[in-house]
């Protein structure tokens, strides 16, 4: 199949080396340049939507990803058997893995992502501050080496002012992390994040940084072709967030004025050049209250949230990686790419808001995705699949797109009414919650907003009016899987629950 922009495809076969949302994600970017895919699947995910819409599928071994989407070894001879010319890695799995895309190098296989060095140094936490800092890009102040000894962290804690922060070189995402406030618990601490980053990355490492006190988390987005060209996207505000999981994230963030754009632009594209980044890749900062920034780290991968930033550019991102990885130049410069409207993504995960957010997984019975002006709902399941304990439990990523930053909120808040899962327990209610909230509808959240605001059972207020949604054929469903016992309605409060019971009998009833 020919193309709109070019005879020849990209590539002939590529391989999706990941599952769920994000490998549909790659597969539809595929069909829409005539690149065929293949798909690997682990046992659980042979009935998955990424093997149904895959052109070829081939599984990869059992449930847990160390037996499967971590294979190396499998993965790649898939490739082979297959015929695949390229890898794409989607997020997570082994695409931070600098071995992987060297793997799949020395196979003769194009990696969708950067050159292994750019992972590399920007996997090695203080080899990345040290690389961007020499570029110019302002990072945290603190330790350029690892700490030696307790003495040595005393020193520069002291230096730097508490409270500090310890954190692991090969860390990230917040593992073998440790906020300290006072000089008396430096040593305990360092012991402690020194076990945690041994067991957890086998490098024991550790700096210290000044610590930033209710930091916003913003991030902007990065494209860099073969030829030279490194452009931005501009920033997403991601500082809705618990344990270092990502919840509510939005495109332009609310707290970033023009000035503070345009230098978080330019520092992005020097932190990307200071390792010839290529392909897409996010550079990291915490945003303190004064609006000075940092560097925190860059991710060398396609992320969860790009879909607000497709949402708001207009650009497609999946599609630019792959044409990058070919080796074309990017099809526009950095005055082409402007920002339009506002788009806010909530993620739907199968947890449990008010149970420590605990995961949920079981089958979906019932499940009712909202459409309509402004929204895309990005998922990797379907009523029957079930949401297995072995893997990340988003169900979806729910993103709307409005003129403004309160239509988009708006159309949020109107799609979360529509949004009906049953069967595992989900956190829409969480997000109706959130997005009614007077500090998020200010756009004044930072990254202690969940942990200061949540309390369990505030969902509850906020599940009244979808009832008119649900159709008949619904409300049967739902009726017979909760008289059969299979599930408890996901979303009605004890107190809504039997009206709204007797709403679906009445529904059921009608035809
Ligand atoms: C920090 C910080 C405050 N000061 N560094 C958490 C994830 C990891 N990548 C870095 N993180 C932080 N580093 C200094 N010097 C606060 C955090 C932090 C955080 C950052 C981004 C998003 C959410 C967060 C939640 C808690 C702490």
């Amino acid at each position: 199949m020919a193309t709109s922009r070019s005879e020849a495809p990209l590539f002939r076969r590529v391989l999706v080396a990941n599952r769920g949302e994000i490998a549909l994600r790659v597969i539809r970017a595929c069909r829409e340049l005539g690149i065929e895919t293949v798909a690997v699947f682990s046992e659980p995910d042979r009935g998955a939507l990424h093997v149904r819409q895959a052109d070829h599928a081939y599984p990869v071994g059992p449930a847990p990803a160390a037996d499967s989407y971590l294979r190396i070894d499998r993965i790649l001879e898939v490739a082979a058997r297959a015929g695949a010319d390229a890898i794409h890695p989607g997020y997570g799995f082994l695409s931070e893995r600098a071995v992987f895309a060297r793997a799949c190098a020395d196979a003769g296989i194009t990696f969708i992502g950067p050159a292994p060095e750019a992972i590399e140094a920007m996997g090695d936490k203080l080899e990345a501050r040290r690389r961007v800092g020499a570029a110019g890009v302002p990072v945290v102040p603190g330790s350029p080496d690892p700490i030696a000894d307790d003495a040595q962290v005393e020193m520069l804690a002291r230096a730097i002012g508490f409270p500090v922060m310890l954190k692991a070189s090969a860390g990230g995402g917040g593992k073998g992390m440790r906020l300290v406030d006072t000089p008396e618990r430096l040593a305990s601490s360092l012991r402690a994040a020194r076990s945690e980053a041994r067991s957890a990355f086998g490098d024991d490492r550790v700096y210290v940084e000044k610590a930033i006190v209710r930091p916003r988390h913003v991030e902007v987005q990065v494209l860099g072709d073969r030829h030279g060209s490194l452009v931005h996207l501009y920033e997403r505000e991601c500082s809705v967030q618990r344990r270092h999981q990502k919840v509510i994230e939005e495109s332009p963030s609310p707290a970033v004025d023009q000035a503070i754009r345009e230098r978080m632009g330019a520092v992005a594209l020097a932190a990307a050049r200071s390792v010839d980044y290529v392909g897409a890749g996010t550079v990291e900062f915490l945003l303190d209250q004064d609006g000075s920034f940092y560097f925190l780290e860059m991710n060398t991968r396609i992320q969860v949230e790009h879909a607000i930033t497709e949402a708001v550019t207009g650009v497609d991102l999946v599609r630019a990686q792959i044409e990058i990885a070919a080796g074309r130049p990017l099809a526009f410069r950095q005055q082409d790419v402007v920002q339009r409207g506002h788009a806010i993504e909530c993620r739907i995960y199968a947890e449990d808001p008010d149970n420590g957010f605990l995961p949920a997984p079981g089958r979906i019975e019932v499940l009712r995705v909202p459409s309509g002006i402004g929204i895309r709902d990005d998922s990797g399941v379907y009523e029957g699949f079930e949401v297995s304990t072995f893997y990340d439990p988003m169900i979806s990523k729910l993103i709307a797109w409005g003129a403004t930053r309160p239509e988009a909120i708006a159309r949020m808040r109107r799609a979360l009414r529509e949004y009906v899962v049953v069967g595992p327990t989900a956190n829409v209610a969480f997000h109706r919650w959130a997005l009614a909230h007077p500090a998020f509808v200010a756009g004044d959240v930072d990254t202690g907003f969940i942990g200061r605001e949540w309390r369990p059972g505030a969902g509850a207020a906020h599940l009244d009016a979808d009832l008119p949604l649900i159709g008949a054929a619904m409300a049967a469903a739902v009726q017979r899987a909760v008289r059969a016992g299979a599930v408890a309605p996901s979303g009605p409060t004890a107190a809504s629950r039997s009206r709204w019971k007797q709403a679906a009998r009445r529904e059921a009833c009608r035809d």
